[in-house]
Parts: structure tokens; sequence; C-alpha cells
């Protein structure tokens, strides 16, 4: 198994951390978004990340990688077992996949990748908006749907593995979660980011 895609992405590292918690073994390329290596391209015709490969079995997109080694290695099951926790599963999945992970997204590129990356200043102005605007009312949702250490089903399941990664991005912006302004959610990702299965890194990558 290849995962391609550095795991500063947050799609990559929901993929890695999946991965990491069924137990299986892959071989991690961290290759640069649109990266042109052609192995990459064949698993991501778009050349987003992450690309996958399982022998010649080759797939893009996080949730599709996911849905693929659910099916394909059902232990131990990472998605819960009725309906309606798999309907609150993938709408928690959704909800970090597009609103979360864009605004957090916005901080992560303006204080990491422009200055370390494409050596630009960052715009200030997209950052403070995200920060004071976008992420709290998205905090206030979460805050308020959290009662255990899991979203869903009492089990860990992809929900969480794909809600913790954009707090992952914000921490390494400079900006990680306020505990004391929301408790639940802070000791949530907190006891995420304890398990050895989360503690994901691209390889020869300084410590985070
Ligand atoms: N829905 C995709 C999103 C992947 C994605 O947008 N990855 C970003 C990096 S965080 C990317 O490769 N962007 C480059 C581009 O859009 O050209 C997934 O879940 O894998």
């Amino acid at each position: 198994m290849i995962v391609y895609g550095s795991s500063l992405s947050p799609f990559v590292r929901k993929t890695l951390t999946f991965i990491n918690e069924k137990g299986l073994a892959a071989e991690h390329k961290p290759e640069q978004p649109q990266s042109t290596l052609p192995e990459f391209r064949a698993c991501s015709p778009l050349g987003k990340i992450p690309g996958f490969a399982d022998g010649d079995y080759r797939l893009a997109d996080s949730s599709a990688i996911c849905h693929y080694l659910e099916r394909k290695y059902p232990a131990p099951a990472l998605f819960p077992a009725s309906a309606e926790d798999v309907g609150r599963m993938i709408w928690f999945e959704e909800f970090s996949d597009t609103v979360l992970i864009a605004a957090a997204g916005k901080v992560f590129f303006q204080l990491n990748v422009r200055p370390m990356v494409l050596k630009e200043q960052p715009d200030m102005e997209v950052v403070d908006r995200a920060l004071t605007k976008e992420l709290p009312p998205l905090f206030d949702y979460l805050e308020r749907q959290i009662a255990g250490p899991f979203l869903v089903a009492n089990q860990l399941t992809l929900a969480d593995i794909a809600i913790h990664c954009p707090f992952v991005n914000l921490k390494l912006a400079g900006h990680p979660l306020d505990a004391q302004r929301w408790p639940k959610l802070g000791g949530y990702v907190a006891g995420l980011l304890q398990r050895p299965t989360f503690k994901v890194r691209d390889p020869k990558a300084a410590p985070q």
C-alpha cells in the first residue's frame, strides 16, 4: 500500500491515521499537490493529495480511500453499525472536509504555506477573519455535540479521524484551539492526539 502526499494536508493526515488505526502498513511518499510524479498522477488524476495505491488498485480522495479500506479490511471496524450512526459519521466527515478545513486551511495557508513555501507575506486580514468570525461558530457547534471521547456510537470512527485533522493545522500555524473557551472540544481533540496511531509525520520531517 502506498499513500502519496504530505501529511500537512488534512486529507492526507485523515488517510494515514485511518490506515494506522486499521493496523495496516503503508509506505508514505509525501508528494506535494500537483506533483508530476507519474505513479502519483496515475492514482490522482486531478493532482490533489492524497493519492493511494493498494497493489494495482489506485484511488484518489481521502473519503473514497477510507470507504475502500473499510470494505476491504473490515477489522477493526472504523465505521459504526447502524444506519443512523453511519449517517452521522458521514455528516461529521463532511463538516470537517468542507467548512472546518476551509476555514482552518486559510490560517495554515497564510501563516505557514505563504511565508515558508511561497516566500510571500501572509494576508493577516484573512487570518483574523477566519480566527474571529469563521471558526468560532464551528467550534461552538462541535462543543455542543461532544459528550465523550468519540462523536458517534461511543467508538472511534472516521468522524473523529476527520474532525481532528484541521486542529493539527491550526496548532502548526501557532493558533491551537482555545481549550478554556471550548473545554469539551479541547479535551476531545487532546484525547485523540494522545493515541499513538494519531502521531502522523512525514518521513524525515522535523518533530511537531
Ligand atoms: N476531497 C479531496 C480533497 C483533496 C485536496 O483538496 N487536497 C489539497 C491539499 S490539502 C490539494 O491537493 N490541493 C491541490 C489542488 O487542488 O490543486 C480529499 O478528500 O482527498
